[in-house]
């Protein structure tokens, strides 16, 4: 279980998953949040960039020590960690935010959160896992590679006309971790997303649609079907249902980036 959350916060950092490793290496205890105004490093999946501008996001990691969970539910936490920030983004500003399987969150067709879980082993066994999330807040305008496919809080609670103008980075990252630590806690009672599900399969982006499989040698058309109990997402390609496993592709529309 994951009970008592304690927050550190830093001006400026390389990653923040990189501090949680580092300090989890010197024996700090799970429930560790550590956050930043700015990134040097942030890190995306498989070496690939996260930017964060200067107090315009969020840059916040977890320290979580699962001794109770097998080593094969581990990427389910990504998914887990996806559900806490929709959540958090709706209770805070009512912004309906769906989930673009397995990491990110998605507001109107653009990309607002990733998530990037990692782990280290000690023994054969998952020593420690940390969950970082970078959710854009007050960014107005994003690097060219991304601008057509990144948003922010604000851009999207100006597109509602909410009164609520601004989002408060503080007050969203605590929502986030409380929300990840109720449905974490679900999460562990079973190890794996049944008592979940429903609820994920609500916010997912493109359930019952088209999507494109992107994998590394060959990329194809399926049906999106849902997730099943250990947060992989099944398709139907041709009649027949595959899995897809977390880390193994790149999962889209076939319209655009969602
Ligand atoms: C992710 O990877 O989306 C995981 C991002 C995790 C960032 C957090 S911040 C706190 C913690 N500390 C870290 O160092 N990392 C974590 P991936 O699915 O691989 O997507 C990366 C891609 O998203 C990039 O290649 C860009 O195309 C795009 N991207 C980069 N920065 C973005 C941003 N601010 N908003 C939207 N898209 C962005």
């Amino acid at each position: 279980m994951l009970e008592e959350i304690n927050y550190e916060y830093f001006e400026s950092v390389d990653s923040t998953n990189d501090r949680i490793k580092e300090r989890a290496r010197e024996g700090a205890a799970q429930g560790l949040v550590i956050s930043a105004g700015t990134q040097t490093a942030g890190k995306g999946r498989v070496g690939r960039k996260w930017e964060s501008p200067k107090h315009d996001s969020i840059a916040t990691s977890i320290l979580l020590r699962p001794a109770e969970i097998a080593f094969e539910s581990i990427p389910t936490v990504t998914v887990v960690a996806a559900m806490a920030v929709r959540d958090a983004l709706y209770r805070l500003y009512q912004l309906d935010g769906k989930i673009k399987w397995p990491n990110d969150i998605v507001l109107d067709g653009k990309k607002i959160c990733g998530i990037l879980t990692e782990m280290e082993m000690k023994d054969g066994k998952a020593d420690f896992v940390v969950v970082g999330i970078g959710v854009n807040v007050h960014n107005k305008d994003f690097d060219d590679e991304i601008a057509f496919k990144a948003t922010s809080v604000d851009l999207e609670l100006a597109k509602t006309g909410s009164k609520i103008v601004r989002g408060s980075r503080a007050e969203l990252t605590k929502a986030i971790w409380e929300s990840f630590k109720k449905y974490y806690n679900i999460f562990i009672l079973t190890e794996d997303m049944s008592g979940l599900k429903e609820e994920y399969e609500r916010n997912l982006a493109n359930i019952g649609n088209r999507v494109r499989i992107e994998a590394q040698e060959n990329s194809y058309e399926a049906i999106a079907k849902g997730i099943d109990n250990s947060g992989q997402l099944i398709v139907e390609v041709d009649g027949k249902e595959q899995i897809i496993r977390t880390g193994e592709v790149s999962v889209r529309g076939i319209y655009g980036y969602v």
